[in-house]
């Protein structure tokens, strides 16, 4: 059963030997990201600095930073596991058959009874502050990076309301601490809480909830669509609904089991300069306007932590965020392109760069019809590079990929170039948000595509293999590893190597 709140998830993290106290005085200016820094790229453990300087409340980092990790909070083998819950619902038929119609039921029921659930008490009450006792400075909110322009909250769920039909979103966006009782609201142009943002008219109300079960926390990042409450999915993963209380001082529900959360508004027309930040494209994106957060109430535990994370030049801890969503959404992008077999994201092209994928290629242009569904599919839309390769190619295994991008390409015949919608913080397009495309079709071509006779790729026999692993232990010669193997823990050892 994955964890239903933070203790859960540290007390889980601790008995699995993931987890290490520092007990000594660290700075949250600076020094922490030092420290995380080391400690992600080398594969190491969830930190919870217990003495951070100028706070009496304790900092948790680095909870999502490997896949094993993300695999205790998501209570599986692998997270491809995740996946296939999610698939199962995707590709539900109507039923057939008796034993069908009950399995339907029972799928049915589990997205029922994933429905948030309203409770009258919860711990994220048990202190409350209002008014002059608002004070975000009381938390260790991290300065990350020596260019950025003040300390950032980083891992917080965003909660807000779609006028309009009063659905919740949940959405992570950094927020700049302005004062004691403001921050900026940092929601990127193609983010549902801007949007929500955009069709309120004056005063928007709105919850920040800090310190939450692990499934929760990811749920925020997750790109769902609009009408999708990232609350829902999040109880629909862990299997239970996630507890959820009003709020003290807004019309809104917050969860009951988070550390903190913070209360307030923002006013329509209340704009500041946000930034310049170091973010996950590795280098700092500059100072824009976005809207500011007037902090009303902060209530949490009696002896609250702070969540935080480290963003910054691949590989950093959100990686592995951004794995899990692409694991976790492989079902989804299959619905509605079914063709494709698999795809990766790599973590040095920091998500939106770069985007490669196997399919099963049935007609001449299919490639490129292709490229361009991931041009048009939610937030993939904003990948600038799609590789495509045959079904068989490991699209994990980036030395496989590159042989075929090198054999198999006629750059002159194989190459799209297009422009389209770019991701808020891309830095290399001339325009921001819009901007160049490339497609590159490494699958094997035919004469129906316009090229000479295809070769035949180099294959050893079957008979041949098995032969020799037959008489292996005879030659005396010692055991090699297999070059190529299955799925993420290629990347996972890329990014630990690094
Ligand atoms: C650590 C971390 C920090 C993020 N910071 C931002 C941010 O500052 N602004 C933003 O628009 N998206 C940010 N994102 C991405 C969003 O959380 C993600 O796009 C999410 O789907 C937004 O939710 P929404 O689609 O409901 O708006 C961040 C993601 C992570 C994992
Ligand atoms: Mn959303």
């Amino acid at each position: 059963m994955p964890a239903r709140d933070l203790r859960e998830w540290i007390a889980l993290l601790e008995r699995e030997g993931e987890l290490v106290r520092v007990g000594a005085e660290v700075d949250p200016h600076l020094e922490v990201t030092e420290i995380v820094d080391r400690t992600v790229r080398a594969g190491g453990p969830a930190l919870l600095f217990e003495h951070p300087k100028g706070s009496a409340t304790p900092l948790l980092v680095n909870q999502f930073g490997t896949e094993r990790r993300m695999c205790l909070a998501f209570g599986v083998e692998q997270l491809d596991d995740v996946a296939t819950k999610l698939g199962d619902i995707l590709e539900m038929q109507p039923p057939e058959g008796l034993v069908a119609k009950v399995r339907g039921l029972r799928t049915l029921k589990s997205i029922a009874d994933s429905r948030p659930k309203l409770v009258k008490r919860g711990v994220s009450q048990e202190v409350v502050l209002k008014g002059d006792d608002v004070d975000l400075g009381r938390f260790p909110v991290q300065t990350c990076w020596p260019g950025d322009a003040g300390p950032f909250i980083t891992l917080p769920a965003v909660i807000t309301r779609d006028p309009r039909t009063g659905q919740r979103n949940v959405g992570m966006y950094r927020m700049q601490v302005l004062g004691p009782r403001s921050t900026a609201m940092h929601w990127q142009i193609h983010k549902d809480g801007r949007a929500d943002y955009l069709f309120t008219e004056g005063r928007m109300e709105i919850a920040v909830a800090l310190g939450l079960d692990p499934i929760s926390a990811y749920s925020a990042s997750a790109p769902l669509p609009k009408h999708i409450d990232e609350f829902m999915f999040a109880g629909f993963l862990r299997d239970s609904p996630i507890e959820l209380v009003k709020g003290v001082s807004i019309d809104l529900e917050v969860p009951a089991d988070a550390e903190i959360v913070l209360e307030g508004y923002i006013d329509k027309n209340d704009l500041t300069s946000e930034g310049p930040f170091g973010d996950h494209t590795g280098f700092y994106t500059p100072a824009e306007q976005f809207p500011v957060f007037n902090v009303t109430a902060i209530t949490m535990r009696k002896d609250a932590i702070y969540p935080s994370i480290v963003v910054g030049k691949p590989p950093q801890e959100d990686a592995w965020l951004g794995k899990a969503t692409e694991r976790i959404f492989l079902p989804a992008v299959q619905m509605t392109v079914p063709e494709i077999v698999d795809y990766d994201l790599p973590v040095a092209g920091a998500f939106h760069n770069l985007a490669i994928v196997s399919i099963r290629k049935a007609f001449p242009g299919h490639a490129r019809k292709v490229m361009h569904a991931i041009w048009g599919l939610g937030m993939l839309s904003l990948t600038k590079g799609v590789v495509i390769v045959d079904q068989h190619v490991d699209v994990h295994d980036y030395e496989q990929v590159m042989f075929y991008v090198g054999a198999n390409v006629d750059p002159k015949r194989d190459v799209v170039i297009t422009e389209g919608p770019l991701d808020h913080l891309d830095h290399a397009p001339t325009l921001q948000f819009m901007g160049g495309k490339i497609g590159i079709d490494a699958t094997a071509k035919g004469p129906a595509e316009g090229t000479r006779e295809w070769p035949t790729e180099i294959e050893m026999s079957d008979e041949v293999r098995d032969l020799v692993d037959r008489r292996w232990a005879e030659y005396g010669v010692p055991t090699v590893p297999p070059t190529s193997n299955g799925g993420i823990r290629q990347s996972s050892r890329r990014l630990s190597r690094r």
